[in-house]
């Protein structure tokens, strides 16, 4: 027979499970970057009172009455030696909103604030919110850009939709002051635009992603850069094209920026996105970059490939064939954590530290463009390999 309280206990116990279960590094090697057996949160994260109505005079039969569908792209940041993960969350009506996960450690225990933000709603046509990307500015503040989607008034087709960046300001991660949508002069809409923690000439720095549409980037030719004088009426002239689409590569069909970049000796090392089509849909991959320090915009580095692509049950969920970040945290003795979600249904964590992946930057060919090119770059690396363990000198 059925009990309202059998039912709570049994959700109650299911989600601390998942809350308290240890993460370990899975057997998965490339040298490059550790991944975790299990991801760091997922819709089963989704706190009991944000689901489900606990009063049996209201919800006799324990029905959840709010579901998560999925909890994906997170904003990461360490503040108070604490690891925060600011996760999209997406009903099960579609629309994203943000949530604050703490925990003490990067790899597990992450839990969600009893309350999702609720951040100043002074947009009324805006629709759906998600993928924020978390800065901690020069200028004391910490800076959450996102994207801000809303239904196109000028087009008549149903889906078209127009991306924005949403910019908010908070240092607490608790009170949040909404500033206006970031305005580009050159480019009809944005999304993956995220702000460098320092400023360049004295001008708040933002990598953008150039579009002419909501889903094509069109003449958007890969990741932009661009200058605003004045972060609480965000303006950006002109935008120039840092990280490229190319041809053939991961990033032909797009390409945007992902984690805030880290500033490390060698330049601005970046985690970004590269999509390619195929005939089962759109690829998108982790890929890194690195650009130079006293120009931010100009790339010194460009290891060929991705680093991270969906692999095992990573591949499928609500969007398959997925990988994707906005966040990452380095730690104080140099550890570096990559929140990266699959699917569009899961958040992961990746660990290295921030000087191997400057040197997977610095020391990985960059791609030769063309098959011929890519199979004489492999041979040289097994003739080295061979006289190698043939003792003979380089
Ligand atoms: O569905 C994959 C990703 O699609 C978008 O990224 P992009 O703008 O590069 O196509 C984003 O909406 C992202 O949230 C999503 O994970």
């Amino acid at each position: 027979m059925f009990s309202f309280e059998t039912a709570l206990a049994r959700e109650n116990a299911r989600y601390e499970t998942i809350i308290n279960r240890k993460n370990r590094p899975s057997d998965f090697y490339n040298g490059v970057y550790t991944r975790w057996e299990y991801p760091v949160l997922t819709r089963e994260h989704a706190p009991v009172i944000w689901r489900y109505d606990l009063n049996p005079e209201t919800n006799p039969y324990f029905m959840e009455r709010l579901g998560v569908n999925a909890v994906f792209n997170a904003g990461a940041i360490k503040l108070n030696g604490k690891y925060y993960l600011v996760a999209r969350v997406e009903g099960n009506d579609r629309k994203s909103f943000f949530a604050v996960a703490e925990s003490e450690s990067p790899v597990e225990g992450f839990r969600f604030w009893d309350y999702p933000l609720q951040l100043p709603d002074t947009c009324p046509e805006e629709t759906n919110v998600y993928d924020m990307r978390l800065t901690r500015h020069e200028d004391g503040w910490i800076y959450g850009v996102f994207c801000s989607e809303s239904k196109d008034p000028a087009n008549p087709d149903l889906s078209a939709a127009v991306a924005a960046a949403g910019i908010v300001r908070t240092r607490d991660l608790k009170t949040w002051e909404r500033l206006p949508n970031l305005v580009t002069r050159e480019s009809p809409q944005q999304r993956n635009v995220c702000l460098l923690p320092e400023f360049v000439e004295g001008k708040y720095a933002f990598f953008t992603r150039p579009m002419d549409g909501f889903i094509d980037t069109g003449s958007g030719g890969g990741i932009g850069f661009g200058l605003c004088e004045d972060i609480t009426h965000p303006v950006i002239g002109h935008e120039r094209i840092t990280s490229k689409r190319k041809y053939h590569t991961i990033t032909e069909s797009k390409n945007g920026a992902g984690a805030v970049p880290i500033k490390t000796e060698a330049g601005w090392l970046h985690i970004a996105h590269g999509v390619r089509n195929t005939a089962a849909g759109l690829r998108y991959v982790v890929y890194v970059f690195l650009t130079a320090l006293e120009n931010p915009s100009q790339v010194i580095a460009e290891p060929s490939g991705f680093l991270i692509a969906p692999r095992w049950d990573e591949r499928t969920g609500d969007v398959s064939n997925v990988v994707f970040t906005n966040g990452a945290i380095v730690d104080d003795d140099g550890s570096l954590y990559i929140y990266y979600a699959s699917a569009d249904t899961r958040l992961h964590v990746a660990s290295t530290t921030v000087d191997r992946l400057v040197d997977f930057a610095l020391h990985t060919p960059t791609d030769p463009m063309r098959s011929a090119a890519c199979v004489a770059q492999r041979c040289e690396l097994v003739a080295k390999n061979l006289a190698y363990l043939r003792g003979e000198k380089l």
